[in-house]
């Protein structure tokens, strides 16, 4: 690589083997039909742009780089050292300012690109079905919808079967720019599927991958497709008599699969056992930006065998590669479990018997909180029924959840034993226990109810219950500070007037707490502030914006304040260097366009529709 001195002209050699000259080539072509980006050249001859593609290299020897070209008419960034573009390409992180604004394919690039894909998966598995596309394009749920609407959806849905046709797809998407949104339950919260950079934009859906391709019970792991199904996974593992001992931990939203899982690095009640995405999951195969095809390893359980590629994908919300196979770990399912659920007079009576309990160190499989009003909403909407068919009443007061397995049913009952006293010596008001599979299923309902039924309680007492909007927010703490930032919040809360329009749910054992604020579309600002607030609290107490959910849209304001600028320009390098052309879910994670303002847009995204997506 070359690089002349400050104030002159950054130009880099073209990487010939890995199909840059095309790359050039094309984008000279691409680059006559955009608009002009807002950054200006301040190269002192002026008329050298230059566009950059990032430069790392990494562990498998991925090709990478930057590539330059020297055209009076192309309007793309000139890299310089002065004013704001200070960052050169030798730079080990890519900064925001040093990157020429993405172009993306037109209408006719785009149609050329889904004629070629429809060549190659053949008409059936190319929808552009109207409900097709609305079904991926936003979801009442979510925390965020996309601001432009009649834009911001895919044009299509593409389904591949095969890691060969996603390898097809993405060499197509890659040569035309169009963007591609993978999509596998989307059940994920934070506005991770928007298609900001729509309507030229593919959704890729999972939903004709879904097999389990192998399960090892002796290797404790299962090889499986990104569309499968977390509890699907979880009903074939039980029917089979050699896998009905296994399970697999990680258990977010219903209706999630693997592929998603893997992108948001999700957790759920289990991951204070079992750990979370990142620690389950062996290897993957993934389909980088160009098309490439990698495993990231070979299947033991442990490795030291390089750069850790795996977890580079784990959490990376399809921003750096499209997952196609994923070997992930089983756990050998406990013989025995029964779940406690006790009451105690306060929230910090509640979390300091969690604290007591991880103090003795008992070993349970979960334990999480609910608040008060959390309870009422879900003896008022949860519908949940007691084994006599009876309506189902749980003590409305700051509750813990316990699960606690073993391979006997004294073993059991010793920590039931165990979770009574603490709690006692914390004051707690009632604790009642399970006897069976079934009373499992009624007591943990309660956590499991949560969401939906402070939705539902949302339309009975908002201003206007056609327009129930519903923040679900995620953050966590060490856990030693897990009651202070629920105390500051409370009260804050509280004091700004949303008094019983949100309810409290929190995988304790982890120091996750989510809160869930019900609210009309007129006061998004408020809570909007609201949440400020809570993350920069949670990040006072060293805790992070989002503990399992993910960042998406929602989020990526707070990564800098979090990881710091540095951080944020090291993933940006990372990006550029695994998919130059910002086709994959562009606009997740962190910003890699200078002229987004999603941001301030995201504030008159609203949705009207009511009607549950799933459960
Ligand atoms: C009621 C409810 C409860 C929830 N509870 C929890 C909880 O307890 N814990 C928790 O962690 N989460 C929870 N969630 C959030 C959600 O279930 C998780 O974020 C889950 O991991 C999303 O999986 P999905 O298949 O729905 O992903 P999707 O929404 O389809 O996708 C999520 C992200 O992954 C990317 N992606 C999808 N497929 C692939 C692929 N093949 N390769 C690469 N990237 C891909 C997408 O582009 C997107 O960025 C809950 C959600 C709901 C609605
Ligand atoms: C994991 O590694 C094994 C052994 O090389 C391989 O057979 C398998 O396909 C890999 N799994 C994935 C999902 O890449
Ligand atoms: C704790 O719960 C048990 C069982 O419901 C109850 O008997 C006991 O009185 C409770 N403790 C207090 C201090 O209320
Ligand atoms: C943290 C939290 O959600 N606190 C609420 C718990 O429930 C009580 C009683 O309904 C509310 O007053 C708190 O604000």
């Amino acid at each position: 690589m070359m690089l002349r001195n400050k104030g002159s002209i950054h130009f880099l050699k073209v990487f010939k083997s890995s199909g840059f000259g095309r790359v050039t080539s094309h984008f000279s072509r691409r680059s006559l039909s955009t608009e002009k980006p807002k950054i200006a050249s301040h190269g002192k001859s002026g008329g050298v742009g230059l566009y950059f593609g990032g430069g790392l290299l990494f562990g498998l020897g991925l090709a990478l780089g930057a590539y330059s070209k020297s055209s009076e008419n192309d309007k793309t960034t000139a890299l310089s050292e002065s004013g704001s573009l200070k960052e050169s390409l030798d730079d080990s992180v890519t900064s925001l300012e040093s990157v020429a604004p993405p172009t993306y394919a037109g209408p006719e690039e785009f149609n050329e690109a889904l004629e070629q894909i429809r060549k190659v998966l053949g008409p059936d598995s190319v929808s552009t079905d109207k409900d097709n596309i609305k079904s991926v394009s936003d979801s009442f749920f979510s925390t965020h919808h996309p601001p432009e609407p009649e834009t911001q959806h895919p044009s299509v849905v593409v389904s591949p079967s095969s890691t060969e046709e996603v390898s097809q797809i993405m060499k197509i998407a890659h040569k035309y720019r169009v963007p591609v949104i993978a999509s596998s339950g989307l059940t994920s919260l934070e506005g991770h599927t928007m298609h900001t950079r729509g309507p030229y934009s593919i959704s890729l859906s999972f939903a004709d991958m879904d097999n389990i391709i192998a399960v090892h019970p002796e290797d404790l792991d299962a090889v499986v497709q990104p569309g499968v199904d977390w509890q699907g996974l979880d009903g074939e593992l039980l029917s089979n008599d050699a896998t009905k001992h296994l399970m697999f931990g990680p258990d977010p939203g219903i209706g999630a699969r693997i592929g998603g899982m893997i992108g948001t690095s999700c957790s759920g009640t289990n991951a204070y056992r079992y750990g979370t995405m990142k620690e389950n999951i062996v290897n993957v195969t993934v389909v980088l930006a160009d098309g490439t095809i990698v495993k990231t390893r070979q299947r033991p359980r442990k490795s030291s065998a390089g750069y850790d590629l795996t977890r580079l994908f784990v959490g990376a919300e399809g921003t750096l590669g499209i997952v196609t196979e994923a070997t992930i770990k089983l756990h050998v399912r406990p013989k025995y479990e029964s779940v406690c659920i006790a009451s105690f007079p306060t929230i910090a009576d509640a979390t300091s018997t969690a604290s007591h309990i991880i103090k003795d160190g008992l070993q349970l499989n979960a334990m999480e909180l609910l608040n008060a009003t959390t309870v009422s909403f879900v003896n008022r909407f949860g519908g949940v029924t007691d084994k006599d068919g009876n309506h189902k009443q749980f003590d409305e007061r700051p509750t813990l959840l316990f699960k606690a397995g073993g391979t006997s049913k004294e073993g059991i009952q010793e920590q039931l034993d165990l979770i009574r006293k603490i709690s006692a010596e914390h004051g707690n008001l009632s604790i009642e226990q399970s006897n069976n599979e079934e009373e499992n299923g009624i007591l943990w309902s309660a956590r499991r109810n949560g969401l939906w039924s402070t939705y539902d309680y949302g339309s009975e007492i908002l201003d206007d219950p056609n327009d129930v909007q519903i923040w679900t927010t995620d953050i966590a703490v060490p856990i030693s500070h897990l009651t202070d930032v629920i105390a500051e919040t409370d009260k804050d809360m509280s004091s700004s007037g949303f008094l019983n329009r949100y309810a409290l749910m929190g995988h304790i054992g982890d120091g996750n707490c989510h809160f869930l604020i019900v609210y009309n579309s007129k006061d998004y600002a408020k809570v909007q502030n609201a949440v400020d607030r809570m993350v920069y609290r949670a990040l006072k107490f060293e805790g992070t914006c989002t503990g399992e959910h993910g960042v998406g849209v929602g989020k990526r304001r707070y990564l800098d304040t979090e990881i710091g600028p540095n951080a944020v320009a090291l993933m940006r390098k990372i990006k550029l260097s695994l998919d130059p052309r910002r086709i994959l879910n562009p606009d997740k994670v962190f910003r890699i366009d200078l002229t987004d303002d999603l941001d301030q847009k995201l504030s008159h995204s609203l949705i009207k529709e009511t009607g549950k997506h799933c459960c």
